[in-house]
């Protein structure tokens, strides 16, 4: 093993957005452009005080494109910046939950992981011509908190070289097993175990859930349920919960084979891009019930991300919202045993845009409730907050963002599987008595919302504009936060009008300029961010949210339609970017 010194300079655009950093993989094959970020992570990670010999490091991603490639770099940088042991997913394939639960289960036996790489750029389209990312995380399993990607981002400005050893051998990460390699003189041995993608996770999972309880839900002759995996990695997890673990026929897996450019679509799970499973389950791209005859629609339709950490909860002819799904989750999360078992739920999370349903089940259960910036790292802490401060314990948590994403301090990402297991959980809880009607995913939200009210919800997406004009609309709202206040638009009253900053209770830490918040005074909000991550281009992001306490079975569409009105009125769309007409409705 030799360790060669590479000259390398600065490359501009390496900040890490909302979930590492992204941009098109030719960007990321270009000259150094990886090796100068790794290299820039590994120098802060050892600035933080991280002895990288001393613990593992995991490596894994989505399955996209360049996946193998990178990782076989990633490798040969770190056995030339000091780590010892390496682990990699098999074929290369790591979700972004499981390599959360393998840091943290993968425990003092093997040498615990201080952290992990994770190749991915989520629900981006993946390809030679498409996105790639890459995103560090800690060793409690969580994403690098704001101060390590600053740091990273900071080296990345200065850097002059890097550590490689290019002798060492390729690793064939589709073979279970380990290879050693030793220094020429004898003084180090690096190893790299390709261990099983699904095995922590999965066994996680079955300690979290009662697995029995599911399986007699799922037995049950008017039960039936889909799960598409969009061609991301979450394909083998759903074949190992749902196939081997909990008996059902192959036929429930949709598009459960990982490909490197997710079969040419977008992994993301949702009204418009899970076309396929929107369609089976009944529904339109905007989530009306459509005419199917007298043919079969499955009980229970579910889909997953590139990545695995986003979930979409579909029942009969019925889209199920995310921050409705996570207000539901929440209102019964005393049913699942990790939750009793730990004496019941303490704190529920949700980030700012996120819709106010679940501080409804907050209060009335009397849970501590946080609201954070968008982003699952500002969960960690929260989560952690006893064992790392000292401070009040508020595990066991549940936490959720609009964008499909929910889980719990079982893991410190979010979880596309578990969130599925959670309302299989539920459904089975409520559904014990095989020989009275099924209970529906439908049945079960209309309830909800008769006990709490509705907040209806809509994201407006504007993808691909002018990042100069985008960021001009933004600073203008800013710039007018006080004389906006107070003022009346249409039927609305603004009572404020600010930009979000988030005190984090735990360490203090501050988060500025999260989103531009028009607060109404009966209670409905508007809000806008530029999306962190995008790989090219810019993204705008319109929430627009309701609270209607009574009413509760309008088309959400319908219900927003005057407040929608108000919400480009205020941000001048139009003027700025040419079309009010978004790229995708969520
Ligand atoms: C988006 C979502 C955010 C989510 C993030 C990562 O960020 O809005 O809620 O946490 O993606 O999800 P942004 O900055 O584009 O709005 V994933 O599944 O990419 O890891
Ligand atoms: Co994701």
């Amino acid at each position: 093993l030799k360790k060669t010194i590479v000259s390398t300079a600065p490359i501009d655009g390496q900040k890490p957005g909302t979930s590492g950093l992204r941009k098109k993989t030719k960007v990321f094959m270009g000259k150094n452009y990886l090796e100068n970020f790794v290299q820039a992570a590994f120098d802060a990670i050892k600035e933080s005080g991280t002895n990288v010999s001393e613990g593992s490091l995991l490596v894994g991603g989505d399955g996209r494109y360049f996946n193998p490639e990178a990782i076989q770099i990633i490798i040969k940088m770190a056995a030339a910046n000091g780590v010892n042991r390496i682990w990699v997913g098999q074929d290369g394939l790591l979700s972004t939950p499981a390599v959360s639960a393998t840091i943290r289960e993968r425990g003092p036996v093997w040498q615990k992981a201080f952290g992990a790489f994770i190749l991915t750029a989520s629900h981006n389209p993946g390809g030679p011509e498409e996105d790639f990312g890459i995103k560090y995380n800690c060793e409690n399993g969580g994403p690098a908190p704001d101060k390590l990607t600053e740091a990273i981002y900071k080296n990345t400005t200065n850097i002059s070289s890097y550590n490689i050893c290019s002798d060492f051998p390729a690793v064939d990460i589709a073979k279970a097993g380990t290879t050693t390699v030793k220094s020429a003189d004898g003084s180090t041995e690096v190893s790299v175990e390709v261990i099983s993608s699904t095995e922590s996770h999965v066994n996680l999972l079955k300690s979290v859930f009662d697995f029995g309880l599911i399986k007699a839900l799922l037995d049950r002759p008017d039960f039936s349920m889909v799960y598409d995996a969009m061609h991301g990695v979450n394909g083998p997890y759903v074949k190992r919960v749902f196939v081997e673990e909990l008996g059902l026929s192959e036929d429930i897996c949709m598009n459960c084979i990982p490909k490197e450019d997710f079969n040419g679509g977008h992994a993301d799970p949702n009204l418009t891009y899970a076309k396929e499973l929107v369609a089976l389950m009944g529904l339109d791209r905007k989530g009306n019930k459509v005419d199917t005859g007298d043919r079969k629609i499955p009980s229970f339709g579910c889909a997953a991300d590139g990545d695995g950490d986003r979930n979409m909860i579909l029942g009969t002819k019925f889209f199920v919202s995310p921050s409705d799904s996570l207000a539901v989750i929440a209102s019964y999360a005393d049913e699942i045993p990790f939750f009793k078992a730990q004496g019941g739920l303490k704190g529920v999370a949700r980030s700012m845009p996120t819709s106010g349903a679940v501080d409804r089940v907050a209060k009335d259960l009397n849970f501590d409730l946080f609201e954070t910036p968008t982003g699952w790292k500002y969960f960690g802490n929260l989560m952690d907050s006893k064992a790392l401060f000292g401070g009040k314990d508020y595990t066991p948590f549940i936490c959720g963002e609009e964008s499909f994403g929910t889980g719990s301090d079982h893991v410190r990402e979010k979880d596309g599987l578990w969130a599925v297991l959670a309302w299989l959980s539920i459904l089975a809880s409520v559904n014990t008595d095989a020989s009275k009607p099924l209970i529906t995913v439908e049945d079960l939200v209309t309830k909800h919302w008769k006990k709490y009210g509705r907040n209806y919800y809509c994201r407006y997406d504007y993808e691909g504009v002018d990042k100069t004009k985008a960021v001009a609309m933004m600073d203008k709202m800013r710039a007018e936060t006080a004389s906006n206040t107070g003022k009346t638009v249409g039927k609305y009253k603004i009572a404020t009008a600010d930009d979000f900053t988030y005190v984090d209770p735990v360490d203090g830490s501050v988060a500025k300029k999260q989103g531009i918040r028009f607060l109404m005074e009966d209670g409905s909000r508007v809000i806008f961010r530029l999306s962190g991550t995008a790989g090219s281009g810019a993204t705008i992001r319109m929430y627009i949210e309701q609270y209607e306490p009574e009413k509760t079975d309008s088309l959400a569409a319908d219900a927003l339609a005057g407040l929608i009105r108000v919400a480009l009125d205020l941000c001048g769309m139009k003027e700025y970017i040419g079309t009010e007409e978004p790229t995708v409705i969520t």
